[in-house]
């Protein structure tokens, strides 16, 4: 009997695309261009009408971003997808439309600091409430949700401390007071978690991780229902961020998907024995990784993860100043911000991805100063491993 969906990786590789309608090009041609000709004048004012199907203008959408819409909209699980320049500019473009002068918005205790700075720094200032509530306890939310409430909003994994959040319960106490979920869904990416099968109604990446896949780009993608992605391009993107993917931006983007599955099987491979090891230094006071027998939310990791990522957390018994010894000893692994490269990368949250916050709003954020954070790449796991062990004995 047909299977009714393709795997994976083969809508990763070939979804929206048949080279027979393209010349036999293997690879879909990149459309660099800005704008569309009209067939005539009548055909260019119905199509601003919206009474005619058809590219106008590249802000708005254009063929080769259409394709790396549907391919994350397909591995998503979702409707449609939304290509904009960076994970912000998709999160700015979402919110934006989503939420009003006068409505509050639920966000978890832990998000990426960037995202932190614009609701507080952003929406806060035109008169949309945020209100931090610890939803890895979801009758917190029960409690706190009300009719004001329009989305809430969450990373899971949480960037950087690890956090879980059970998306199908949040979901279903969203729902029961009409508000809508947004998960950034960047830490797990579509082949280990998809929200928008377990309830929640809009997906964000910040593409520039582990979908582009190689630190050469910065981009982002939304995936949810067809009316709310044609709202959010219709308003967000057109008309409050501007925030447009270039065509280029998206073919790279569409090439990392290809090898998604591959990659993310051998972050997550690597990073459990990177965890383990970490665990059993006697320098090292804690490590956050799902994958450990030890991580308090282990059994939402099982509910909802395929496999446990390539993000750990981690804390020195020395705190912040054995932290920072430690990743100054490293000469492999990179000391640098953004996560999910080819390239191991180490960062210190406090004073880098999560300085936006200030110290007592870190501490109330669950962000200590001495958690250092692993984005374990794809090197020979032996390699990374001597160079954490070298590292940690230094
Ligand atoms: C970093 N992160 O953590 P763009 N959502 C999550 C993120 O981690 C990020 C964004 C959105 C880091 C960047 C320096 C969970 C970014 C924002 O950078 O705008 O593509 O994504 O190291």
């Amino acid at each position: 009997m047909a299977r009714k969906t393709q795997a994976f990786s083969t809508r990763a590789i070939h979804h929206g695309y048949n080279p027979l309608d393209h010349e036999g090009a293997l690879t879909p041609p990149i459309h660099f261009t800005s704008t569309f000709a009209f067939e005539s004048a009548e055909a260019g004012g119905e199509m601003f009408a919206g009474e005619r199907a058809g590219h106008v203008y590249s802000r708005i959408s254009n063929p080769t971003l259409q394709l790396v819409e549907q391919r994350i909209a397909t591995l998503e699980q979702a409707e449609a997808g939304l290509a904009l320049a960076s994970g912000i500019g998709a999160i700015t473009a979402a919110l934006w439309t989503l939420l009003e002068p006068g409505d509050e918005i639920i966000v978890d205790k832990t998000l990426y600091g960037c995202t932190f700075s614009f609701l507080h720094h952003g929406m806060a200032k035109f008169g949309v409430k945020v209100s931090h509530v610890d939803l890895t306890q979801p009758e917190n939310l029960a409690a706190a949700i009300s009719e004001k409430t329009k989305v809430v909003y969450f990373e899971t994994p949480a960037n950087p401390n690890m956090r879980l959040v059970d998306i199908s319960l949040i979901s279903e106490i969203a729902h029961a007071c009409e508000a809508k979920v947004l998960v950034d869904n960047t830490y797990a990416t579509p082949y280990l978690t998809q929200p928008i099968a377990l309830g929640a109604d809009l997906v964000v990446h910040s593409a520039t991780k582990y979908l582009g896949g190689h630190g050469d780009l910065i981009a982002g993608l939304l995936a949810g229902s067809e009316e709310l992605i044609s709202a959010i391009r219709i308003f967000g993107l057109k008309d409050m961020t501007g925030a447009v993917m270039s065509p280029m931006t998206a073919m790279l983007i569409m090439r990392g998907m290809k090898t998604l599955e591959l990659r993310m099987d051998r972050h997550c491979h690597s990073a459990m024995q990177v965890a383990e090891l970490l665990e059993g230094s006697a320098k090292v006071s804690q490590v956050w990784y799902p994958g450990l027998k030890s991580f308090k939310q282990r059994d939402i990791a099982l509910k909802q993860m395929a496999d446990f990522g390539g993000m750990i957390a981690f804390e020195l018994k020395g705190g912040l100043r054995a932290g920072r010894d430690m990743m100054n000893a490293l000469t492999m692994v990179q000391c640098a911000v953004s996560l999910g490269d080819a390239e191991t990368l180490i960062q210190h949250p406090a004073s880098m991805t999560h300085s936006t916050y200030s110290p007592e709003e870190r501490a109330l954020h669950g962000i200590s100063d001495g958690l250092v954070r692993l984005s374990v790449g794809l090197e020979g796991i032996e390699d990374i491993m001597d160079d954490v062990e070298q590292a940690l004995a230094g």
